[in-house]
């Protein structure tokens, strides 16, 4: 029987779960996902980056923020002939969802909102899914995006409440669990996790995961990023993470919530194969593919093709129809209840 999903996690039960020895949580994961994802794929989801650049917000990680000199290029937005010709591209590589990144304090209104929503509904009629991260959004917004068949919003807490302000001090949690809020009464599935190497305490990651686990529904996805250090910002210079600690956080992830895609996502450059093959054991079953994430390379695609076949571990089709896909009812929830 696949496990139920529970909304009702305590802290101390999560703190529990991560203590536990590394090949014992693993072994409980790799049940429940086996239980709740027989077929075993992995989602390739492709990254574009549709505005960058120029961000107002003070993010410490972010290589995209005004104030740090980093070197990346502004872009406006892209035109929608240009998105259009990214998505072809990468449903022929193998995605199944196509992810557009927008350096925006706020999603902004005006004409480029509405360019927004064209480019949505261009990437569902490929037969894509359709995932956006454009910043902070108001309801009346979440709700034409729902309308244009937004699959998924990525909006991520990044890290525990408690060290979020040692991190970013333009906004605070409390606005981000806001934009959340919205994108859920809109029905939009919600894509929402965080990032490991900020210099956090376990006790951070342990909040972080206690924050997801409580959301009803729980996020549709779950990116994990590590770090990737970029010169010019605060974290550069901040040394790379155990990867078993990536292991950790995607075992108690699956345990959490076992219907959620759990995404490897930034900072898999310096995982070796076997890191790789122990994360989708542990409950990963989605990962950022193709050449570029927003601005930093990823990893070769080449590279994941060899290693998915070498794993025996299929690829998730993209949805059956173009345009069905994620998007629900406002207020129905993600999964079959127990
Ligand atoms: N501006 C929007 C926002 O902040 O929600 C969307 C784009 S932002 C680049 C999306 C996410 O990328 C961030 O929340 C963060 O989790 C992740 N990210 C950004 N820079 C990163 C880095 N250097 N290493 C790892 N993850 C990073
Ligand atoms: C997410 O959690 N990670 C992605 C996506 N959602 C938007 C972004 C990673 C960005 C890594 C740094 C860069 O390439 O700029
Ligand atoms: Fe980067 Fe998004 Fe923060 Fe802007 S809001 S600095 S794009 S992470």
């Amino acid at each position: 029987m696949p496990p139920r999903d529970r909304h009702d996690w305590t802290r101390e039960e999560v703190a529990a779960l991560w203590a536990r020895p590394l090949l014992d949580l693993v072994f409980d994961a790799a049940t429940v996902h086996r239980a709740r994802w027989p077929r075993k794929d992995v989602q390739r989801a492709t990254l574009l980056s549709v505005k960058t650049g120029g961000c107002a917000e003070d993010c410490g990680y972010c290589p995209q923020a005004s104030r740090y000199a980093t070197g990346v290029e502004r872009q406006a937005l892209l035109p929608l002939d240009a998105v259009k010709a990214a998505a072809a591209q990468a449903k022929a590589e193998g995605a199944s969802r196509f992810c557009m990144g927008g350096a925006w304090r706020d999603v902004p209104d005006g004409p480029a909102f509405d360019r927004l929503l064209d480019m949505v509904k261009a990437v569902r009629d490929l037969g894509l899914e359709a995932c956006l991260t454009a910043g902070m959004l108001r309801r009346d917004q979440a709700d034409r995006l729902a309308e244009a068949g937004l699959s998924a919003y990525n909006h991520n807490l990044d890290t525990g409440e408690a060290y979020y302000d040692r991190v970013i001090s333009t906004r605070t949690y409390a606005d981000r669990l806001a934009t959340l809020d919205h994108v859920r009464d809109a029905g939009i599935p919600v894509c929402c996790g965080g990032i490991l190497g900020l210099g956090e305490a376990e006790g951070d990651r342990i909040d972080l995961l206690h924050r997801l686990a409580t959301f009803t529904p729980h996020p549709e996805s779950v990116p994990i990023n590590l770090l990737v250090p970029v010169e010019g910002t605060p974290m550069a210079g901040r040394p790379n993470v155990d990867p078993f600690d990536l292991v950790r956080a995607v075992a108690v992830a699956r345990l959490l919530m076992p219907s959620a895609r759990i995404r490897l996502s930034a900072g898999r450059r310096d995982l070796s194969d076997g890191d790789h093959a122990l994360c989708f054991l542990a409950g990963a079953n989605s990962i950022f593919a193709g050449d570029r994430l927003l601005t930093t390379p990823n990893v070769d695609g080449d590279r994941d093709d060899a290693l998915l076949a070498r794993l025996g571990l299929a690829s998730a089709p993209p949805p059956a129809e173009p345009g069905a896909g994620a998007t629900r009812a406002a207020g129905t929830p993600a999964c079959p209840a127990p």
